[in-house]
């Protein structure tokens, strides 16, 4: 205050000044706390409007100024994000899976024939014209895509094509995977695809079932679960090749994944069995095609996660029941495409 000089006459005015001030900073005060009950946030001098959505894990923050959005955040609260490279598409890329890594069928009755071989599970690629079977519960295969397919929000992402046809479904589970090492091949974390029947009854996760290789080819091929069940893959009269897959040359094999409810299935009447399809968020499961969300995402403690997009992908048969003289419940698949790429 020294350099400042102030005399007693040069005072006053200043603190009628200062009262006035705030007496307009308390007005002020007033409008924002009216403007409060109707925004959630509104800064001095300026109309900043912030909103916040909150749906379910994910939290959406609109802010507004003076109604024109300068800003959206989404923000997933205690959803992991998935670090992993980008490979974007470009105008070359095929819309369908390109790369074939494993096939590794349960034993079924179209096994070793034309819908169930190592060359046949190759066919699918870049097409969506021919037929691969996976055999009965846990039977998969897994390809790869020559771009990353991206998560577009709020849209389904990927299609699958199988042979389902009406009250007829073969539900198979469905998992993703981000190269997040960038090493082009699929030894990341698989995600399963949250379909409608996530924690129902009859869905297991952490699903274990061993095949056991028959004395003869002729005989039905026994199976055990880690849930204390056994039974068979029967053999039928319309399809007499082996139904263990030739390629495998151990007695046993144990495949692990998620099982799906059999509940769809009505058997009552032998001559017309059907298999009512599913929700959503299966392969195999209705005509045309599946199309299914890469935000469907969940880990093994079944937390959804944040993929940006997907670059291997995973088919698996969700259900372990015997359809008599229609044989095994069997996921099949034509084809798998991006279907930000499909017209
Ligand atoms: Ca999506
Ligand atoms: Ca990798
Ligand atoms: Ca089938
Ligand atoms: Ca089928």
């Amino acid at each position: 205050m020294k350099h400042l000089n102030l005399n007693r006459s040069m005072l006053i005015p200043l603190i009628v000044l200062l009262g006035f001030a705030l007496m307009q900073s308390c007005k002020k005060e007033v409008v924002e706390v009216e403007k409060l009950r109707v925004d959630t946030l509104v800064k001095r001098d300026t109309l900043i409007r912030r909103d916040t959505i909150i749906k379910n894990d994910t939290t959406i923050v609109i802010v507004r100024r003076d109604s024109i959005i300068i800003r959206r955040d989404t923000i997933y609260i205690g959803m992991p994000y998935i670090k992993a490279p980008i490979r974007s598409a470009t105008a070359g890329s095929n819309l369908y899976i390109t790369s074939f890594f494993e096939y590794m069928p349960a034993p079924g009755q179209f096994i070793n024939t034309g819908f169930g071989t190592i060359d046949e599970a190759k066919l699918i690629l870049k097409n969506k014209d021919n037929l691969l079977t996976l055999g009965a519960c846990g039977g998969y295969v897994v390809y790869g895509f020559d771009h990353t397919v991206l998560n577009v929000s709020n849209k389904e992402d990927i299609i699958v094509y199988g042979n389902a046809f009406n009250m007829f479904a073969e539900p198979g589970v469905i998992w993703v995977m981000a190269d997040e090492n960038g090493n082009g091949k699929p030894d990341d974390t698989w995600y399963e695809l949250k379909g409608s029947q996530y924690g129902k009854e009859g869905y297991i996760r952490n699903y274990a079932v061993t095949y056991t290789k028959p004395a003869s080819d002729a005989d039905d091929i026994a199976w055990s679960d880690n849930q204390g069940n056994t039974g068979f893959v029967k053999k039928n009269i319309f399809n007499t090749q082996p139904y263990w897959p030739q390629w495998i040359t151990a007695n046993q094999y144990t495949l692990t994944g998620t099982q799906l409810p059999s509940s769809n299935v009505d058997d009552s009447n032998p001559e017309y069995i059907t298999s009512r399809a599913f929700d959503y968020g299966y392969a195999d499961n209705t005509l045309d095609g599946d199309k299914v969300d890469i935000s469907n995402a969940i880990d093994k403690d079944g937390k959804r996660v944040k993929l940006k997009g997907i670059d291997f992908i995973k088919i698996q048969t969700g259900i372990l029941y015997d359809m008599g003289w229609l044989g095994e419940q069997s996921t099949e698949v034509f084809g798998i495409a991006d279907l930000s790429m499909v017209n």
